[in-house]
């Protein structure tokens, strides 16, 4: 009898082993329906990782579906991750189904969600500084060297390749009473304003600017150390990533265009007026960096009407907006302040005011290796002011683009 009883132990215990060493698949299925441009990834990378051993199989996906072979019963999150590319403009979606059990063949079932791209205003040095050019008597105001810092504050690869840039416009600011032109069944109060759009090049992946790396636009991409005519005395800009030239900057001629230098291009500019340059106010602007729903097109221009006169407009919807901080002359003019939320609750400005060579830098910290930035959408929170405007500062990376 004894005998019996272990022949049957023993043939439950050999079930039970090819039970665990029996392998499973899950067939994993991407809900696309929060997609809502037209283009969907073209395959994602799909990754099936064990909770409890955290081993993982990673596949790729034939459009929405993959198959994954070999999986041992267990519990597992289940991790889709894809991006697609539209109008020069690539959006990245991930989506995740945690602690599903695998006791035989499977289906899961994952939302693509869109990752919001976390670009920030690393550095903003607008003010200018004063300058004496050789042989002159007399300082002069010098802001050929404004620039602005962008970066990525995630742990994803985000596409730059059309991000625009601009500052919002402040006669559209007091809405009420004054006419837009926007179309039937638009809100005023969804939109800011500008006047002109600059927008990084590329087809949309060939900017891919890692976590923790920033990258720099300049009025003009000079050495700014250099002395001479045009010259000023403060900072190198001749490397940067991109400069705020166009065809007609070139040919009005007041600005040098640096060959080794990608220009940004125009997305668009309202009216006939010429641009000299692209030179914000040095007592600073309230800056916007946004990747538009709708492409940029001229019929898309606006015209407000502050009822005295009309200006031509370019529309930003603020859900379009990643990342906007205000600037400002002085305390004083903090009362005028154009934006609250979600853009920027606060107001900032550079003490010794313009012409000072002082900048605004966001604060941060470092967190597993990487500088992660502040960011509550309150320039007085999430900022600073310094007195020595830097590239890269505390040492974050550059893309490797060139
Ligand atoms: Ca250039
Ligand atoms: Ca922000």
């Amino acid at each position: 009898m004894k005998k019996i009883f272990i022949i049957l132990a023993g043939i439950a215990l050999l079930a039970s082993c090819k039970t665990l060493t029996k392998t499973h698949i899950v067939t994993v299925n991407i809900d696309e329906s929060k997609i809502t441009s037209s283009v969907k990834p073209e395959s994602y990378s799909v990754t099936i990782k064990n909770v409890v051993t955290q081993q993982e199989k990673n596949v790729t996906s034939t459009k929405a579906t993959a198959v994954i072979e070999g999986v041992y019963a267990g519990v597992y999150n289940v991790s889709i991750a894809g991006s697609a590319t539209e109008d020069g403009i690539t959006k990245n979606y991930s989506g995740t189904v945690a602690n599903v059990s695998v006791l035989a063949d499977a289906t899961v079932t994952v939302a693509a969600e869109v990752v919001e791209p976390a670009l920030v205003f690393k550095e903003i040095y607008y003010t200018g500084c004063k300058y004496t050019a050789p042989g002159a008597e007399k300082e002069s105001n010098y802001f050929k060297d404004q620039f602005y810092e962008i970066y990525n504050n995630s742990d994803n690869t985000i596409y730059v390749d059309g991000l625009c840039i601009g500052t919002v416009y402040n006669r559209t600011v007091n809405t009420s009473g004054y006419t837009y032109s926007l179309p039937e069944g638009e809100d005023v109060k969804d939109y800011v304003f500008t006047q002109y759009v600059w927008k990084v090049p590329g087809d949309g992946t060939q900017y891919p600017l890692q976590p923790g790396e920033s990258f720099v636009m300049a009025q003009q991409a000079l050495n700014h150390t250099l002395d001479g005519n045009t010259y000023g005395k403060s900072l190198d800009l001749s490397k940067v990533e991109f400069e705020f030239i166009s065809e007609e900057i070139i040919a009005n001629g007041r600005c040098t265009d640096n060959p080794d230098v990608p220009n940004m291009l125009v997305g668009h500019k309202c009216g006939t007026n010429k641009t000299l340059q692209w030179l914000t106010s040095a007592t600073g602007e309230y800056y916007v960096i946004w990747f538009p729903e709708k492409k940029i097109a001229p019929e898309n221009e606006i015209t407000f009407d502050n009822g005295i006169s009309t200006f031509p407009v370019y529309p930003i919807k603020k859900s379009d907006i990643i990342d906007a901080v205000e600037a400002g002359k002085d305390e004083a003019s903090s009362k005028n302040k154009l934006y609250f939320s979600p853009l920027d609750d606060g107001y900032l400005f550079c003490p010794e005011g313009n012409y000072s060579f002082q900048s605004i830098a966001r604060k941060g910290e470092t967190k597993n290796g990487r500088l992660v930035l502040v960011d509550t959408n309150n320039s007085n929170n999430d900022f600073e002011y310094k007195t020595d405007p830097q590239l890269r500062r505390g040492g974050v990376g550059a893309p490797n683009w060139k």
